[in-house]
């Protein structure tokens, strides 16, 4: 791809990697960006040094002051601007994506689709951060609850989703009237650049000042800065358990926010009574689309014993039509891994897979040749496997789908489902309505997402999104998820001439 057809982002036009809104500065050590789709050089960003660091929260801190005075319906105004831009940018933004992650353009435009949608939820919601009004046990009173700006928020993102995460925590943070400071993944620094360069010309146009939203580069030690500021009320981290595991315990020790969005390990339940055509599209697309890299991706797949070989023979055959190559050629379903990496990680599932008893049915290899130069090309893998095995209790971020039988009644399925440390995504595929109703139930599903007759990626933002155990137990993008971006007060009015206490306590002077 021509990276100048990206020239209206502006990835290019400097190579810093701080900003506090409105100008770009950054002079620590230099972080490159590889295309994984052809292994070439696109950019450098400098890295935030400390000092920068304090710079950026100094005035993120200041500016929160003004923001948090603006009404909510005016700073949703910007959040609409925003959307708007982002209409315009669509294309741009989705081939960046596409180049500098390596996902499939259709599904790059579809992470900047997400970024509007929650841009034009966050506009609405501006007008709905309502809180409830009660009845006082106390003759005379008045007792409700409203939302206050939180403060400054910390946002850590991944790679996987370099965009869209941003934007979800962004646009409900910024109208409920925080500021925010964004630490980005290393590995996709220039689509960072790209919001930060959108966002900015926004805040430009509207004469607002620097600290609104920020960005700051760098290595884990820079989410470490954030997890231990104080400064920082909430941090909102998506990524793998290991790091939420580490910026939650460093929150927690000075009692702050955290939000957290990690692993899911995500199966889809299929039935007897399953429509098998339905079942393979959603599997394989969980499990292929992102090249398995979303936290949403189907990664296994529990199959009734009845239904099992058909299935079996239904995805080998799919499998055999997945076109792998650059993923900004639509012919391809499946594009590159993130890096080499990542392939290691990928070659290292498989050996322990083996390891472990499992059998292979779609063998998986690092595609060489004419097209795969990144060395990030894999093929994507279908193995036999029992849900008990060390490697499949793990979340491996690649291609790797598990296949699992059960017998018996649909709860087999559902404990063997819920045999993991993590809770994010799962589904059933089924048209028997006892079945579908009791993996939805209390005894059923135990992730923050349950599906039924879809699969387990590709949520839409309006639901809350998140999951339970390992994956953190956090709630980004729509339903209520704003108030985790608000603090809550509750509030007493007494409008009589008399004292009386809660709880029928008597007490005279
Ligand atoms: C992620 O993988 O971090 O459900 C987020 C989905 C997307 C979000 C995934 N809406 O696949």
């Amino acid at each position: 791809m021509n990276i100048k057809e990206l020239s209206s982002l502006k990835v290019l036009e400097n190579n810093f990697g701080t900003s506090t809104g409105l100008t770009w500065f950054a002079s620590g050590p230099k972080i490159d960006s590889f295309s994984p789709t052809n292994g070439e050089y696109i950019g450098s960003v400098f890295s935030t040094t400390k000092e920068e660091y304090e710079e950026v929260i100094a005035k993120a801190k200041e500016t929160q002051l003004f923001w948090r005075d603006i009404p909510a319906p005016k700073r949703g105004e910007i959040i609409r601007l925003l959307g708007e831009r982002l209409r315009k940018e669509k294309e741009s933004l989705g081939k960046l994506v596409s180049y500098e992650m390596g996902k499939s353009y259709q599904e790059g435009l579809g992470e900047v689709q997400e970024m509007i949608d929650i841009c034009d939820f966050a506009v609405g919601l501006s007008r709905q951060l309502y809180g409830n009004t009660i009845h006082s046990e106390r003759p005379g009173h008045r007792m409700y609850d409203q939302y206050h700006p939180l403060g400054v928020v910390g946002i850590i993102t991944a790679f996987n989703f370099p965009v869209a995460v941003w934007a979800w925590n962004a646009a409900l943070a910024l109208v409920c009237g925080d500021v925010i400071i964004w630490k980005p993944s290393e590995k996709t620094p220039l689509c960072a650049i790209a919001c930060q360069n959108i966002i900015s010309e926004i805040l430009k146009e509207n004469n607002l000042p620097e600290g609104i939203s920020s960005v700051v580069t760098g290595d884990a030690e820079v989410g470490k800065w954030i997890a231990e500021d104080e400064r920082i009320s909430l941090v909102s981290a998506t990524g793998s358990t290991r790091m939420g595991k580490q910026v939650a315990e460093t929150v927690a020790r000075r009692l702050g926010k955290s939000l957290l969005e990690l692993g899911g390990n995500n199966a889809i339940v299929v039935t007897p009574s399953a429509d098998l055509k339905m079942t393979i599209i959603g599997a394989v697309f969980g499990a292929v689309g992102t090249a398995g890299q979303r936290c949403t991706s189907t990664r296994r797949l529990i199959v009734h014993e009845n239904v099992y070989d058909k299935v079996k023979e239904s995805l080998v055959e799919a499998y055999k039509q997945i076109k792998i190559g650059d993923p900004l050629d639509s012919n391809n379903h499946m594009g590159p891994l993130i890096d080499r990496v990542a392939v290691s990680m990928y070659l290292d599932a498989l050996e322990k897979v083996k390891q472990q008893g499992g059998n292979i049915l779609v063998e998986g290899k690092v595609l060489e040749g004419k097209g795969y130069e990144s060395g990030c090309y894999v093929t994507p893998v279908i193995a036999e496997v029992e849900n008990h095995y060390e490697i499949v209790q793990h979340e491996t971020f690649a291609p790797i789908l598990y296949l699992i039988k059960y017998t018996g009644e649909v709860q087999n399925a559902i404990d063997l489902q819920n045999s993991v440390k993590q809770g994010l995504s799962s589904a059933i595929m089924t048209t028997n309505l006892r079945e579908a109703e009791l993996f939805l139930s209390q005894n059923g599903s135990d992730c923050g997402i349950a599906n039924v007759n879809i699969g387990t990626s590709g949520a839409e933002i309006g639901g809350a999104f998140g999951g339970e155990k390992e994956t953190g137990g956090g709630r980004e993008s729509g339903s209520d998820a704003w108030k985790a971006y608000m603090r809550r007060q509750t509030n007493t009015i007494n409008y009589t001439a008399n004292l009386p206490l809660a709880q029928g306590i008597k007490f005279d002077l």
